[in-house]
């Protein structure tokens, strides 16, 4: 009988210690969801602004843009799609021993910087349309679907507008058939 008396002050020390433990855990994933870092998909944390495709009347263009990452981690996209192109790439543009500029799929993709912003301009980085189902023509739109490293997708629509400087990275001459094979290669730009 007196042991029955003891009992309830142990259980309760017991169960508040157990209560204890219990909460580290769950302030851990409160914290980690409320301070939105690991928990938000890479498509919910990057935009896109000023985006634009090149006009063009078939075989290749490109997309350009601002990707802003509002998030607290580094951003990848690994690959991206669109209606107008029966295939996409990212590409960069390096240049090669000879100064010569060219282009190539970017290894790893694009990555947007925490709190910062990859710009894809012409010249630089950029979505490259490598064969274009129908022409893009000024003033219309198309969409494209980005993929992040973490399988989030986002889709943005741009317009097409015309763009004639700076075309380095698509030059004419490398523009028709050729261009193709060359970009088939991307060991030759190292
Ligand atoms: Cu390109």
């Amino acid at each position: 009988m007196p042991d029955n008396l003891f009992v309830p002050p142990r259980a309760a020390r017991l169960l508040r210690g157990a209560l204890a433990v219990a909460a580290v855990p769950l302030l851990l994933t409160a914290c980690s969801s409320a301070d939105k870092t690991d928990a938000v998909a890479s498509a919910d944390a990057v935009t896109i602004s000023d985006q634009w495709v090149k006009a063009a009347d078939g075989g290749m263009s490109a997309a350009f843009g601002d990707l802003i990452n509002s998030g607290d981690t580094p951003r990848t996209i690994v690959s991206a799609t669109s209606p107008a192109s029966g295939r996409i790439e990212l590409h960069e543009v390096v240049a090669d021993a000879n100064g010569t500029k060219a282009m190539r799929p970017k290894r790893g993709g694009f990555v947007i910087p925490a709190h910062g912003r990859t710009q894809l301009r012409p010249g630089g980085d950029h979505i490259m349309f490598m064969d274009l189902r129908a022409p893009l023509r000024t003033g219309s739109e198309t969409s494209v679907t980005l993929t992040f490293d973490d399988g989030s997708t986002t889709t943005f629509t741009a317009q097409v507008r015309d763009f004639a400087g700076n075309q380095e990275n698509y030059v004419p001459d490398h523009a028709d058939g050729a261009t193709h094979a060359g970009t088939q290669t991307p060991a030759h730009g190292g």
